[in-house]
């Protein structure tokens, strides 16, 4: 009796241990870190720390990785970036187009906030170029807005993010010169510099942002987008050259994934797409840390703990796997 129960025993052990060696092998490959994309403007930084301590939440590790707007979406394609969590459609529209049709990311949402990018001017700037804020009355002004640098164009300060401003200048026949700010550190230097000595500026900017809380201003009003400005020529008002036209004043702004996430971490991408944020949740966050002066982390952390039952109820019932804190 005792001999012929000690091969099954055996066997039955071994068939465990495959089973279990299996599916270890499966959590493994569930515990390949999800690798989120930062760029470098404060409420997308912030977004993704929030969106990292979700997925934590859920019992997936996180890593993040620096890529600039234009560097992104071939990390993406590759899978060396797994989530992107603010796709702009004034500055990013044109390739996440090319990439979605590609197949190498797919979109993971569109948040209710509704952006636009643009160029920008303090209110007071009003009183001294009266025609703004329609583009032509840009020309009138150019002087105004020389510098040094540009002299005896006006000065666009531009940041590193968006579409060709050259060639929009070029179009719309402005008496103007980008100048490209590094970063969006050096375009606040620069406006809290004008705003103090009460100097015409003229800048990139965008909304959601903090700056809408603290400064007033407005958008230029340039001729409305098309997407046939950016590949037809004789499109609009100039006959010869494409970029004659301004950013959506209504855009949207998304979340991608690269296109393996939906299998790899299921639960992350399905909470990925509920994940969802408004114009005033998201220009809070800037304000948290380019006015209130906290780190990203802290932002998030702020954030997570004053939106427990929101951010919760992204997840789904099926993927709640970690006991919560
Ligand atoms: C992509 N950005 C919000 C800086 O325009």
């Amino acid at each position: 009796m005792h001999s012929k129960i000690k091969p099954t025993l055996l066997l039955f052990l071994v068939f465990n241990l495959l089973i279990l060696n299996s599916s270890q092998a499966k959590e493994i490959t569930n515990d390949e870190p999800i690798i989120i994309v930062l760029n470098d403007w404060t409420s997308q930084l912030v977004l993704s720390h929030i969106t990292a301590e979700i997925f934590k939440n859920i019992g997936y590790s996180v890593v993040f990785t620096d890529k600039s707007t234009g560097d992104q979406w071939g990390a993406l394609q590759r899978g060396l970036g797994h989530v992107q969590m603010e796709v702009w459609q004034g500055t990013m529209e044109k390739m996440y187009n090319r990439m979605i049709h590609e197949g190498g990311i797919i979109d993971a949402g569109t948040h209710d906030a509704i952006t636009r990018e643009e160029w920008w001017f303090p209110d007071y700037v009003l009183d001294l170029c009266p025609g703004l804020p329609d583009w032509r009355a840009l020309n009138d002004c150019a002087h105004l807005f020389e510098t040094k640098e540009t002299s005896p164009r006006g000065r666009y300060l531009g940041g590193p993010w968006e579409k060709p401003d050259g060639a929009k200048i070029r179009a719309l026949k402005l008496n103007f010169k980008v100048v490209s700010a590094k970063s969006s550190d050096v375009l606040w230097q620069e406006l809290d510099k004008a705003i103090l000595n009460k100097q015409a500026i003229v800048l990139f900017n965008w909304t959601p942002n903090w700056v809408e809380a603290k400064y007033k201003g407005q958008f230029v009003d340039f001729p409305d987008y098309h997407p046939d400005c950016e590949t037809k020529p004789e499109w609009g008002e100039n006959k010869r050259f494409l970029h004659d036209c301004g950013n959506a004043k209504k855009g949207w702004l998304k979340k991608i994934a690269w296109h393996q996430m939906p299998v790899k971490w299921p639960c992350a991408f399905k909470t990925l797409t509920k994940i969802n944020f408004s114009n005033t949740m998201l220009a809070n966050l800037a304000y948290d840390v380019d006015i209130n002066k906290l780190s990203y982390q802290q932002a998030a952390k702020k954030w997570l703990a004053d939106n427990e039952q929101k951010w919760k109820s992204w997840i789904s019932p099926s993927c709640q796997i970690k006991i919560m804190k």
